[in-house]
C-alpha cells in the first residue's frame, strides 16, 4: 500500500512537473546510427546493469533484460495499473530512463529488483538526443537496423587521458601515541578519463581522483566521520563499505550517493588493522574494477614501530573491450568481467605506474614497510619482491597476531590486504610482483629503486652474457 501511494504521489507530481515545463518527446523523425546507439548506452553505463541484445558488452545481471521492454511497455500501458503519463512504448521507455524511482519491474535475474540502484540522474548526463537514440534502439526502431556490429574490430588512435596513478609514497604521518579523538575523512567519487597504459584509455571510476583511494590512518578507539560526495557529473549512484565498520554494509548502506549529493557516515574503529575499503553500489565488482577501492590503516594504541619508507600499494584487474595492449578509449567490458578474464592487471591503477612513473624509492641501510591490498576484484595476489625475503609478514594483515618472518611470498586475496617490513642491504632494482607471472605480461609490476654501495659480501657475481 505504501509503494502504491509513493508511486502514485511520484505520478502526480510528475504530471505537475511535465505540465508545467512541457515534456520533451521522444523523437521519432531522426534515426539513429548504431555509433550513435552505442555511445549513448555506454555513457549511460546501461550495459553494466542491463542486458540488451545487439549491444556488445550490455550482459548485466542487475536490471531486466530489456530485450523485450516494448511488449512490457505494451502490457503496463494497457494493464490499468499503469501510474505514469506515457502513451506510446517509446515514452514508457524515456520515463523509466528518466524516472526510474517510478516502476517496479517485474523481476530482475537476481530476484526481485534491487530499489534504488538505476541512477536517477540519467536526464542530467545524457543529452536529449542521446535518451532519443537509447529510446528508438530499444523499442525496437528502425526495425532489425543493425546487424554485426562493426564497433570493436575498427582499429584505433592512440589517446590520451588523466594521470590517476596514485603516488605510493602518498600516506599520510604515523598517528603514533595519541588517545581516541574524533576524525573526519573526505571522500569524493568522480568518474573520468585516464591513462591506463601507453596510448590507452579507460573511463575510471575513482574516489579522489586517483588509484588506488586516499590512504587512510586513524587510531583504534577513534570515531571516524566519513563525509562521501558524489561529482555532479557522475552517471552513477556510489558509495562506501570499510572492511574497518563494524554495521550494516560496511558503511554502504547509508552512503549510497546519487550524483551531486553527499553521505555521512560516522563508525568507531573497534579493532586494528590494515582494512580495505570499496565502493559497494551495484554491479558491485563494476564499480571495484573501474578503481574504487582504497586502504585504512587502524594504528593499535601506540602506533606502529618505526620505519624509514612506507609505500602503499594496491593492486587490481581491469576488464576492457578491446585486448591487451589496443590504442584508444576503451570501454568496460561486462562479459569479461563476469567471466573473470580481464585484459590488464594493475599496481596502483595503470600499467607502468610504478615501474617507469612513480617507482617506490629507499636507500641501502633503510628499512622498507608496503601496505599491499587488493581491490581486486576476483584475483588472488601472491605478492613477492623479486631479490628481496620480508623479515616480517603480518599475515591477513592482522596488527594483533605476532607477524610471520623471513617469509617469500604472501598471499593476499581480493578485499584483504598485508603488511610487510623488510631492511635494504644491497643497491638495485627490485620488482614488485604478484608471482602468478602471466600477470606481469599484463601491466603488473612494480620497482623498488635502491640506491647505495655496492655491498659484495652479501651479493656479487660476473655474468656470463656480456
Ligand atoms: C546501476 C544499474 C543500472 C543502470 C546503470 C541502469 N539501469 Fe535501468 N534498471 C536497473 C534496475 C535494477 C531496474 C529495475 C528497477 C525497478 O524496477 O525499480 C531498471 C529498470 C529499467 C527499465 C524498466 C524496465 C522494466 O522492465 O520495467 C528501463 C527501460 C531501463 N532500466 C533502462 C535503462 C537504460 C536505458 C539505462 C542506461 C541509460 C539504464 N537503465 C541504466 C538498473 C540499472
Ligand atoms: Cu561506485
Amino acid at each position: 500500500m505504501k509503494t502504491f501511494a509513493k508511486l502514485l504521489g511520484a505520478a502526480i507530481l510528475l504530471t505537475l512537473i511535465l505540465a508545467a515545463c512541457g515534456a520533451s518527446q521522444p523523437d521519432s523523425s531522426k534515426t539513429y546510427t548504431e555509433a550513435e546507439v552505442s555511445a549513448a548506452i555506454e555513457k549511460g553505463a546501461c550495459g553494466g546493469c542491463h542486458t540488451i541484445p545487439g549491444i556488445q558488452n550490455a550482459v548485466g545481471v542487475i536490471g531486466p533484460d530489456l530485450g523485450d521492454i516494448s511488449e512490457v511497455a505494451q502490457a503496463a500501458l494497457q494493464s490499468g495499473n499503469y501510474s505514469g503519463t506515457a502513451k506510446t512504448t517509446e515514452e514508457f521507455i524515456q520515463e523509466s530512463i528518466l524516472k526510474p524511482d517510478m516502476f517496479i519491474a517485474a523481476s530482475c535475474p537476481t530476484g526481485p529488483c534491487p530499489a534504488g540502484v538505476m541512477p536517477g540522474t540519467m536526464g542530467d548526463t545524457l543529452n536529449s538526443d542521446e535518451i532519443n537514440a537509447i529510446v528508438q534502439y530499444l523499442s525496437g526502431l528502425p526495425e532489425g537496423a543493425y546487424g554485426e556490429s562493426t564497433v570493436a574490430s575498427t582499429p584505433q588512435e592512440p589517446t590520451t587521458g588523466a594521470d590517476i596513478v596514485r603516488d605510493p609514497t602518498d600516506i599520510p604521518a604515523p598517528i603514533g601515541d595519541r588517545e581516541p579523538t574524533t576524525v573526519r575523512l573526505d571522500l569524493e567519487a568522480v568518474e573520468l578519463e585516464g591513462q591506463l597504459a601507453d596510448g590507452t584509455t579507460y573511463t575510471y571510476w575513482t574516489f579522489n581522483r586517483a588509484v588506488p583511494a586516499p590512504f587512510f590512518r586513524v587510531r583504534v578507539g577513534d570515531t571516524v566521520e566519513v563525509h562521501l560526495k558524489n561529482d555532479a557529473s557522475s552517471t552513477m549512484n556510489h558509495s562506501v563499505d570499510f572492511h574497518a565498520v563494524t554495521g550494516p554494509g560496511g558503511g554502504s548502506a547509508v552512503t549510497q550517493t546519487e550524483p551531486g549529493k553527499e553521505s555521512i557516515l560516522t563508525f568507531k574503529a573497534l579493532k586494528p588493522g590494515l582494512f580495505v575499503y570499496h565502493c559497494a553500489t551495484p554491479m558491485v565488482a563494476q564499480h571495484i574494477a573501474n578503481g574504487m577501492y582504497g586502504l585504512i590503516l587502524v594504528e593499535p594504541e601506540g602506533g606502529l614501530p618505526p620505519v624509514d619508507r612506507e609505500f602503499y600499494v594496491m593492486q587490481g584487474e581491469i576488464y576492457t573491450t578491446g585486448d591487451f595492449g589496443s590504442q584508444g578509449h576503451q570501454a568496460s567490458d561486462t562479459t569479461k568481467l563476469l567471466d573473470e578474464q580481464p585484459e590488464y592487471f594493475v599496481f596502483n591503477g595503470a600499467v607502468g605506474s610504478i615501474t617507469d612513473q612513480k617507482p617506490l624509492t629507499a636507500n641501502v641501510g633503510e628499512t622498507v614497510r608496503i601496505f599491499f591490498g587488493v581491490g581486486g576484484p576476483n584475483f588472488t595476489s601472491s605478492f613477492h619482491v623479486i631479490g628481496e625475503i620480508f623479515d616480517r609478514v603480518y599475515n591477513q594483515a592482522s596488527l594483533t597476531s605476532p607477524p610471520l618472518t623471513d617469509v617469500q611470498t604472501t598471499m593476499v586475496p581480493p578485499g584483504g590486504a598485508t603488511m610487510v617490513e623488510f631492511s635494504l642491504e644491497v643497491p638495485g632494482k627490485y620488482i614488485l610482483v604478484d608471482h602468478a607471472l602471466s600477470r606481469l605480461q599484463r601491466g603488473l609490476a612494480g620497482y623498488l629503486i635502491v640506491d647505495g654501495d655496492p655491498n659484495p659480501e652479501i651479493y656479487n657475481g660476473t655474468s656470463g652474457s656480456e
